[in-house]
């Protein structure tokens, strides 16, 4: 497998993470998404990482597909729960995470245009859904048992690959979660976490 990624991409953190945690080797292929023609873009009609080329050359995006694709795939060790009440809830975690990513994006974006050029209520409204998604993920962070062994959840591994990207890019975003960084600190050791740190 070959795995086409940017170094501080979350969404592509996410898929290495779960990677690392099933035990699989993949090809890990940086791109540069400023050029025009970058390797993703022949996989991906819409230019972004990541993508996950399989074995048998099928191209798999996004990141919650790939996700899918590798439990599917390579069912053991298990990162989505079996039961389906549980599965819907941690998949709902992920598209939290995913959406955390999302929103940070949009106000770093906004963020980097010069002082005059920033739109204020867009950047209130970005760093709300950051803030916002960020304090329920605290909630739920609370509840989590201290993950000392293989494999980290669906749910712990979107959360990780969100807020190590708030803490990369808009760290004031976090300052709120004492908890959640907290959590996010313990975990950082573990090998998962520390291969694909993009710091
Ligand atoms: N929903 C997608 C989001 C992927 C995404 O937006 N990736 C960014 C990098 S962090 C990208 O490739 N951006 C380039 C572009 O939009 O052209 C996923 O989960 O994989």
């Amino acid at each position: 497998m070959r795995l086409y990624v940017t170094p501080t991409s979350p969404y592509a953190r996410k898929v290495r993470i779960a990677l690392i945690e099933k035990g699989l080797p993949c090809d890990i292929e940086q791109v540069d998404l400023r050029d025009p023609e970058h390797a993703a873009k022949e996989q991906n009609p819409l230019g972004k990482v990541p993508v996950l080329v399989a074995n048998d050359g099928t191209a798999i995006y996004d990141s919650t597909v790939i996700l899918q694709y590798l439990e599917l795939m390579h069912p053991q060790p298990a990162l989505f729960p079996v039961d389906a009440k549980e599965r819907i809830h941690a998949l709902r975690l992920e598209a939290l995470a995913d959406g955390i990513m999302d929103a940070t994006i949009a106000w770093v974006m906004e963020h980097r245009r010069s002082k005059d050029c920033q739109d204020p209520a867009l950047l209130h409204k970005q760093a709300g859904k950051v803030q916002s998604g960020l304090a329920y993920l605290q909630e739920k962070a609370r509840t989590w048992t201290p993950a000392t062994e293989a494999p980290l959840p669906l749910e712990q591994i979107a959360a990780a690959a969100a807020v190590g990207y708030v803490d990369l890019r808009a760290p004031e975003l976090l300052v709120s979660c004492a908890d959640l960084q907290r959590w996010y600190l313990a975990l950082r050791s573990r090998p998962s976490l520390r291969e694909t740190s993009p710091q």
